[in-house]
C-alpha cells in the first residue's frame, strides 16, 4: 500500500518535474494524509531523489538517482540484484547451480566487495559499475587462461579511450588508471583441478559516477571516477550494456584462438612497459624494467643484472 503510494507520488512528480506540486494536491488526489504524503517523501529522499520542499508551494523534484535500468539490462541477458556480498561469490554460486558460460550478474552495492588476496573493494550504491561473468573454458589449462585479466583490462581501457576519450590506462595485471589514479579493478577467480578447469569467474568493479567525497579517507588521492576525470555523468546501463557485449564477444575469440590476438591492444593501453618495476608474488620479488609483454601474457621483466623474468602471476608493489 505504502510503495503503490509512493510510486503514485512519484509519477505526480516526474509529471510535473521543474515545477512545484503542494502536498495538499498530492493528498486529495491520492486520499492520504499530508502527513502520509510527507513521509513518502522522506523515504524516496533517501532513496536517492533530490526533492525540494517550499511553504506554500509544495514539492518539486529536482534529480532523479542513477538506477540501473532492471528491464535493458535483463534484455542483455545481465541478471541485476540491488545488494550482494559480492557480486563474484553470487556468480560462483550461479555456476555452482549449473548457470551457463556467460552468466552476468550485476550489483547496484556490494557489502563485502573484495579485491585480491583478501583486500576489500569498496563498491557503494549508485555510483559505480560492479558485475561478474561466467566463463566456463573447459578445453583449457588453468595456465592457459591466466591471460583473462589481460584482456578484460585491454578491452575495457580500449572502449572508454575509443569511445568516451577517456585516457584509461592498464596497470599489470589488473588495475584501471586514468592518469595514475585507479578508476577499476578485476578479479578473476577459478575452480579448477590441476588440469582441468570447471569455471572462472571475471569480476569487474568500476567507478563511474562517485564525487570525490564519495572515497573513503584511505581512497582518497589514489581512486577516481570516470565522471571525475571526464567531467560528465554517465548512465550505467550504457555503459554496462556496451562493455558487456564486448567482452562477451573478446572472451569468445580469447577462448577460440588464444591471446594473440589482444597482445597489441594491451601493449597499446599499458601504462607498465618501458618503466621500472618491482614485482612481487607468492614466491618473491624483482626488481627491473618492464620491458614487454610476451605472447602468453606474462609480463617480461629485465632485472638489475640483465636476467630477463617471465611473470605470469603478481603485482607491481
Ligand atoms: C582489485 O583488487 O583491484 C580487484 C577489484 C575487483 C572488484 C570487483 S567488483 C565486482 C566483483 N565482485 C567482487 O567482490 N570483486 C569484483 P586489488 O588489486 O587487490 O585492489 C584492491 C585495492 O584497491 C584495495 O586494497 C584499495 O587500496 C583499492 N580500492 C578499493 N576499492 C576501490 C575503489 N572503489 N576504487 C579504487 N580503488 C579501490
Amino acid at each position: 500500500m505504502h510503495d503503490s503510494n509512493r510510486e503514485l507520488i512519484l509519477k505526480e512528480l516526474i509529471s510535473k518535474r521543474g515545477h512545484y506540486l503542494s502536498g495538499e494536491t498530492i493528498s486529495n488526489r491520492l486520499g492520504i494524509s499530508r502527513a502520509a504524503v510527507a513521509k513518502q517523501i522522506k523515504i524516496l529522499r533517501k532513496q536517492g531523489y533530490t526533492i525540494s520542499a517550499v511553504t506554500n508551494r509544495g514539492y518539486c523534484l529536482e534529480n532523479e538517482p542513477d538506477l540501473l535500468d532492471i528491464k535493458k539490462l535483463a534484455a542483455a541477458g545481465i541478471t541485476y540484484r540491488q545488494v550482494v556480498d559480492s557480486t563474484n561469490a553470487e556468480c560462483r554460486q550461479m555456476a555452482e547451480n549449473g548457470a551457463p558460460a556467460f552468466s552476468t550478474i550485476v550489483a547496484d552495492e556490494q557489502s563485502r566487495g573484495r579485491g585480491r588476496l583478501g583486500r576489500q573493494w569498496h563498491s557503494p550504491p549508485r555510483s559505480g559499475l560492479w558485475f561478474s561473468i561466467l566463463l566456463k573454458p573447459i578445453s583449457l589449462t588453468p595456465a592457459e587462461t591466466a591471460p583473462i585479466t589481460l584482456v578484460t583490462a585491454a578491452i575495457i581501457a580500449g572502449h572508454l579511450n575509443e569511445i568516451h576519450h577517456l585516457p584509461v590506462t592498464v596497470k599489470w595485471p589488473n588495475d584501471l588508471l586514468i592518469r595514475g589514479k585507479k578508476t577499476g579493478g578485476i578479479l578473476t577467480e577459478l575452480k579448477a583441478e590441476p588440469d582441468r578447469i570447471d569455471y572462472l569467474v571475471i569480476g569487474i568493479g568500476l567507478n563511474i559516477n562517485q564525487q570525490h567525497n564519495h572515497f573513503p579517507a584511505e581512497l582518497q588521492g589514489q581512486a577516481t571516477s570516470l565522471m571525475l576525470e571526464g567531467n560528465c555523468w554517465f548512465n550505467r546501463t550504457d555503459l554496462l550494456s556496451e562493455l558487456h557485449f564486448k567482452l562477451i564477444r573478446a572472451y569468445r575469440q580469447f577462448l577460440k584462438h588464444g591471446f594473440s590476438d589482444f597482445h597489441n591492444l594491451w601493449l597499446q593501453h599499458s601504462s607498465t612497459i618501458g618503466k621500472s618495476a618491482t614485482i612481487s608474488w607468492a614466491g618473491g620479488t624483482v626488481s627491473g624494467k618492464a620491458i614487454d609483454l610476451d605472447k602468453t601474457g606474462s609480463l617480461v621483466l629485465e632485472d638489475n643484472q640483465g636476467t630477463i623474468h617471465h611473470i605470469s602471476y603478481g603485482e607491481i608493489l
